[in-house]
Formats: C-alpha cells, structure tokens, sequence
C-alpha cells in the first residue's frame, strides 16, 4: 500500500514545473512566428517551433483585468460585477475563499509564485495604506512569493511591491495615493507638459513619474518609484530569482511583462531595434524577457521538467493614449494579424492571441488548431496535478489538458469572447450579440465589432468577420443565441 506521503511524491515527481509567461497587449500577428515581419521575435519563436503554436487560442476578454480574472479563477470574468479595467487602489477583486490557478499547484506541493503585472486591486478597500503590508493580495490568492506592479505601467502607485510591501519605500517619505485630486504641491502633466518625456495623445495628464505622465495622483516614496526603462531588467531577475530558489521543488511562475502596453519605454538596449518605434521596441524587449527566463531554464538544468505556456492577456492597440509614434511608424505591421479589431474590441483580434505550450520531450512539436481559453488552465493543471474540482469550483474552466499537450485536437467545443459586449465561437461560426455599445472608439481608433444587430460570421471562410451572414443563418444565429444566454444564465459552463 502506497501512503499519502508518497503517493504525494509520486504525482509530484511527474508533474512538471509550470512557467507562464503573460504578455500584456500583445497581439496575434505581433510575433515572428504568428507571421510579423517588420520585427524579429527569436526567442518567441523558438519557444512556438520546439513546441505547440495555437491558432485558437483565446484570453477571457479584450481588456487585461478581466482576462486575469478569468485566467486565475476559472470563472468568466462577465459574472462578476467590478472586474472591468481597475484603478490602481482598487480593492482585490478575487475571491481569496475559493480555488486559483495558484492554489491549484500550492495543493499539489509546488512553490508558487508571481513576478510582473497584477492589476486584480489590493487590499479590502480603496484608501489602502500603501506604506504597511497591503493584503489581502498575491499570497491570499495562492502566490507564495510576489513581487508586482499594483495595476498597469501607465497607472498610480508606480512602485514595486514585494510580498505585498513597497520596495524602497523609507520612514521619512511615505507615499500617498488617491484617484480623486491631486496632492498640495503635486505638479501633474498638465502643468509639466512642456517638460514631459512622453506626452499623452489621451487622459494620461497626473501624476508624472519619470517624466511621464499617468492616471491617478501620487506623492512621497521618492526612494520607490520605478525607472520604467529598468522594468523588464527588474522583473527577469527576479523571474530568475524565484526559478533558483526553487530548482529543487516543482514550481508555478506566473510572469506577467509589462511590455507591450503603454507607457512604452524600453530599455535603452532596445531602444531602435525595430523601425516601428517603441511599440516595436517594446516586442523586442519582451522577446528578450522570454529568451532570458528560457536560458535560466536550461542552465538550472530545468528546460526539460517545465512546461512554459506564453500568451497575452488581450488583443493589440497601436494609440493606447500616449503620443509614442506607433500609428505613425506601423508600416504594413498587422499586429491583430489576420483579424479584426484589438484590444477592447469583440472582434477576434479582441480576445484571439497568441498561445504557445513547449514542454520538451514531453510535447511534439507542432501548431494546433484545438481551440482552447485562458480560462481553462486552472481545470487543466488541476487535472494534471491530480487535483478533483468540486461541484461549483471554477465554474467555466475546462480539463483541455490532452489539447495543451498536443495530444488532442478537439480543445473546447465553444467559447465567450467578452468586450463589454459577448460572443460566442463554436466551431466555425460566431456571433456576437446586439449591443447599443459604440461600433468605433475614436481615441484608440479600434474597431470595437458593436452592432444593433445580431452579427454572425463563418470564420472558415471570413476570419477577418467582414461579412455578416445573420440573415442568410437565421436558425445558426438563433442556435448560438441560445447557446450563449444559457451559459450566462446558468452561471457556470463546466
Ligand atoms: C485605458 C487607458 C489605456 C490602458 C487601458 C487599460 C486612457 C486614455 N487609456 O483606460 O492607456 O491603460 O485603460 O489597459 O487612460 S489594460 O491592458 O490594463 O486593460
Ligand atoms: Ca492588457
């Protein structure tokens, strides 16, 4: 009879080290490998060629924190009020009672950790007192180690937290945070203008740091503010770090870049590296991030007991609100791909990005066209590590593990697609369901897919969804409306 310890051991010893690397923004067609040719992505593409390149691989929605949401709950993000894009003093939005990604792989024995971008809020309310712990955070969620930006590079505080403290921050100077007004003295983009490294093209007129400027107020932690031009250095050593420490043991590292999203401030080693001006940079750097955590891999001697997932948390946007030339020198660059839209958009180049799985030895390489969702890796690791979901838990995550591993084709047969408005894919229809939302937003100049009308598109002939063939479908469209307004009513899709 094998004991629990042991049988413990057994499965652990099998299982593998999980590193997923989350891109923030980046596009479907912005890597080498998914086609881009105005910038070189090696490392990326080694990644996809040892590997699994996805071809429908989908985040939960076109925005960042709810595809986060999703991607650590197992749950749509579109039942939970309050999971749209949060300010930087947002209270945490993840519930810290119920299962994670993370504590998934905590219960099968692995040290888990985050390095990079949060943006799920911290703390219980929004007047959190940046200058003691702030929790609940990373470790209620299931994160053993973190060390995060709160929100996005382009929002208040601008502050590292390590295990849920500022770093850097000293007694005499402490940090204020407010979304409301500025600080007495607090000189925001708008007076600084003249002066500014990066000018916005929209909002983005705070608090300056780093002679950019923000959203949101801050002052003091003079000693804690970031170099946004480090950032990517910061977070591969302690990516590197976390890997080190924990050679010995499995282990989950949940590495989310700040690159590619705005403020798009690359590191001066990149800085001219591709002809498309930062946002080009900015994918080159990113590359470097992946090719940097791949070779601690291989000479911890790891490479070949770790799965690494790569994927992004939405669609791509070439004007997120700053003035950084990335319209002006975008060339024929086709960052969403063959799709339509971006970030913020119901169209697939919203929610359809780029998904690789490499996992030497263990997974053939290979592209695959099973369609697979962010939302489904909690089931699957919780499948992989053995681990029995309870009725209710992660209600919309799928077991797509034989799909991951290149074993299967078959992936899910549906997914929502979620900007504001849904969508349902299935098969090779979509439809996406009549919204009074806007069909353009002129700041970023995205085509956010909106229609009065029912949409349905047959992505097999139409990927780029040009033609609404609702009329010509009326039972296919009726079909998929009800299929959808069941897995919204029902409140769970498992
Ligand atoms: C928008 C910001 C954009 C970006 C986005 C969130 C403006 C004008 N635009 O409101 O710059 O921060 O929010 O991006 O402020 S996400 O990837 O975190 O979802
Ligand atoms: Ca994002």
């Amino acid at each position: 009879m094998v004991s629990l310890a042991a049988a413990f051991c057994l499965i652990t010893a099998r299982t593998p080290n999980v590193v997923l690397i989350y891109a923030d923004d980046l596009g479907y067609g912005d890597t080498s490998v998914y086609g881009a040719t105005s910038v070189k992505t090696p490392n990326v593409d080694q990644l996809a060629k040892s590997g699994i390149q996805f071809t429908s691989g989908y985040c939960s929605s076109a925005t960042c924190t709810p595809s986060r949401y999703s991607l650590l709950t197992g749950r749509y993000a579109f039942r939970q009020q309050g999971t749209g894009v949060l300010p930087g003093n947002a209270a945490l939005i993840v519930p810290t009672d119920q299962i994670t990604l993370p504590k998934v792989f905590q219960r099968a024995g692995y040290a888990t950790g985050i390095v990079g971008k949060w943006h799920l809020g911290l703390g219980d309310s929004r007047d959190q007192d940046w200058n003691s712990p702030v929790t609940p955070g990373p470790r209620e969620c299931g994160f053993d180690y973190s060390f995060i930006m709160a929100a996005t590079g382009d929002r208040v505080p601008c502050v590292y937290l390590e295990n849920q403290r500022v770093v850097g921050l000293t007694p005499d100077d402490p940090i204020q945070v407010s979304y409301a007004k500025p600080f007495p003295g607090e000189k925001t983009g708008v007076e600084e203008y003249d002066f500014l490294k990066m000018k916005p093209s929209d909002g983005h007129n705070q608090a300056v740091v780093n002679g950019i400027p923000r959203i949101g107020y801050m002052i003091g932690g003079k000693g804690a503010l970031w170099k946004d031009e480090d950032r990517a250095d910061v977070f591969v050593s302690k990516g590197v770090e976390f890997i080190e420490k924990n050679a010995a043991k499995p282990f989950f590292l949940y590495f989310a870049t700040h690159d590619i999203h705005v403020p798009r401030v690359p590191h001066s080693r990149f800085v001219g590296k591709t002809k498309m001006g930062p946002r080009g940079d900015a994918i080159v750097e990113f590359d470097w991030q992946v090719g940097q955590i791949l070779s601690a891999l291989a000479r911890l001697k790891l490479a070949d007991n770790t799965l690494v997932i790569l994927t992004s948390d939405n669609g791509p946007v070439i004007d997120d609100g700053y003035q950084d030339e990335a319209v002006e020198r975008l060339g024929n660059h086709r960052a969403a791909g063959i799709y339509r839209g971006g970030k913020y958009s119901i169209f697939e180049g919203g929610t359809r990005v780029p998904m690789i799985v490499n996992w030497p030895g263990h997974v053939k390489p290979g592209t695959s066209s099973a369609m697979v969702s962010q939302v489904d890796f909690l089931a699957s690791f919780a499948s992989m590590t053995g681990l029995d979901l309870k009725a209710g838990d992660a209600p919309d995550s799928l077991d797509v593990l034989p799909s991951l591993l290149g074993q299967s084709t078959t992936g899910r047969t549906s997914v929502i697609e979620h900007a504001g408005t849904l969508a349902i894919r299935k098969g090779k229809w979509k439809y996406v369901q009549p919204s009074e939302r806007a069909p353009y937003d002129v700041s970023t100049r995205t085509e956010l897919g909106n229609s009065r009308n029912d949409q349905l598109f047959d992505l097999s002939t139409d990927p780029g969804e040009r033609h609404n063939v609702a009329v010509l479908h009326p039972e296919v469209t009726a079909r998929l409306r009800k299929e959808l307004n069941e897995v919204v009513a029902g409140g769970t899709s498992r």
